[in-house]
């Protein structure tokens, strides 16, 4: 049976969702007018007032925020509450400009912790597991979140953050966990180290992993879920609007369920900022309508996704997101083609490797060049260069009939490409342009 962390809020109906949706947009944009000069700025100049905004049918009227918004009101410029009132920040990783700060009152802390919470129990997370959190702690949400979302539901939570290999899976097998909460990447990480120790998935008793923060192919997924010998959920979200928790997978595993008391999503095509309907892929840009401290409007956030309310077997009505196919500016321009690196992990897996892989862009004489270095897996590893030939071969088929574009693929020793414990970085984009 499916079980819910908030039942009456998570199988509410479509109406009363809208209900509550309207009423709490029109209290925020009065909270943000009224507390935020930069707003405040920014709805004159788009011919507003708090007036005009009635409920979730006036959404489009209000301007797009973005992150060049963030960083030019950085740090305090978008706070809504006095600051005495604020009880912690957060900040994304950021590696280009300034870190995107995001604060909270106790009471939007409350609430963020929720939706890990929700997402937890989701997995099927119960009083009765002991939950590893295995996400970076500090200014990363990752940790932090699911961290309160454990404590929420009850689980014996071990808070070990990122690192530390051997120690995990020792924590892993000493302390019987039995949910694992880290990014994709690390929990594939894991999964090899495991393998290295002599570990299959029956000597561990992990039933569930609760695994986001990049984007990850359904591949992927089942090559983890094989692994670890567990069920591996999705989970989604953004430091601008909490962390972990926006929107998370159910036993369906069919899309991510967006939190829509709190949060309300759109669609949008990214070059006009036109609003899409259901099912077309697009831009997903969200309104947090309870946070209090950093409350965002129409914040665009560059992942690109489709919507679908369609009926979901779980039980919960609110909308679902798709697995984010990734960011707009993942998004790599190479000879004029589109390409997702989530792409080519697809035709890599699909191929009987493992995620571990490194695209190299560049630009000679004035034309891209797309290298792709794989990591051959223990199994296949040789030094037969005629079977190592015969192997790039199939893979530049395979990545030239995914995205019509010939690639360079090397292949490597096995762990010959650095390992990540949070976020994987897999482009490498030398080109000046
Ligand atoms: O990554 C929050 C998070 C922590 C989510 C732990 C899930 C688990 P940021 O560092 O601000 O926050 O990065 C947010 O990461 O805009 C997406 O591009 C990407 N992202 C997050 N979750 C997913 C996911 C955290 N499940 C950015 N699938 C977002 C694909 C994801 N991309």
């Amino acid at each position: 049976m499916e079980r819910y962390y908030q039942p009456e809020i998570e199988t509410a109906s479509p109406e009363q969702i809208r209900a509550w949706q309207s009423e709490r947009l029109v209290s925020q944009v009065r909270h943000v007018y009224d507390n935020v000069p930069y707003y405040r700025k920014k709805m004159e100049d788009a011919g507003l007032t708090p007036d005009d905004i009635h409920g979730v049918d006036d959404l489009h009227k209000l301007p797009f925020l973005s992150k060049a918004d963030l960083r030019e009101a950085y740090p305090y410029g978008l706070v809504a509450e006095p600051l005495k009132n604020c009880v912690r920040i957060q900040s994304t990783s950021g590696t280009t400009g300034k870190r995107v700060v995001a604060f909270y009152t106790q009471s939007d802390i409350d609430l963020w912790e929720d939706c890990c919470a929700r997402a937890i129990t989701a997995a099927g997370g119960t009083d009765e597991d002991v939950c590893q959190v295995s996400y970076g702690y500090g200014l990363f949400t990752g940790g932090p979140g699911l961290n309160g979302g454990s404590h929420k539901v009850g689980c014996l939570t071990v808070p070990t953050s990122s690192g530390n290999t051997e120690r995990q899976i020792m924590f892993i097998r000493d302390l019987s966990t039995t949910i694992l909460c880290c990014t994709p990447s690390y929990a594939a990480y894991l999964g090899e180290s495991m393998k290295e120790m002599g570990l299959g998935p029956d000597d561990i008793p992990l039933k569930a992993g609760i695994f986001g923060a990049e984007a990850w192919s359904e591949e992927m997924r089942h090559d983890i879920e094989k692994t670890l010998g567990i069920k591996a959920y999705d989970i989604y979200g953004l430091t601008e609007l909490s962390g972990p928790g926006v929107a998370f997978e159910c036993s369906a595993q069919n899309g991510m369920h967006i939190n829509e008391d709190h949060f309300i999503a759109e669609i949008i095509d990214p070059n006009t900022g036109e609003v899409l309907p259901d099912g077309v892929q697009g831009e997903l840009v969200f309104t947090s309508i309870t946070k209090k401290a950093f409350p965002l409007l129409r914040y665009r956030t560059r992942d690109i996704c489709t919507l679908t309310h369609e009926k979901c077997p779980c039980g919960r009505t609110h909308v679902r997101m798709s697995k984010p196919r990734g960011r707009t500016d993942d998004m790599l321009i190479i000879r004029g083609v589109n390409v997702f690196p989530s792409q080519v992990e697809t035709v890599l897996l699909n191929l009987g490797y493992g995620a571990n892989y490194q695209i190299i862009v560049d630009r000679v004489n004035h034309t891209d060049t797309l290298d792709v270095h794989v990591e051959m897996t223990p199994e296949m590893f040789t030094d037969n260069m005629g079977e190592i030939a015969q192997r790039q071969k199939k893979i530049t088929e395979g990545l030239r009939s995914m995205l019509g574009l010939t690639a360079k693929v090397t292949l490597v020793a096995p762990k010959s490409i650095v390992r990540s414990e949070g976020k994987a970085v897999r482009v490498i984009d030398n080109r000046k342009i």
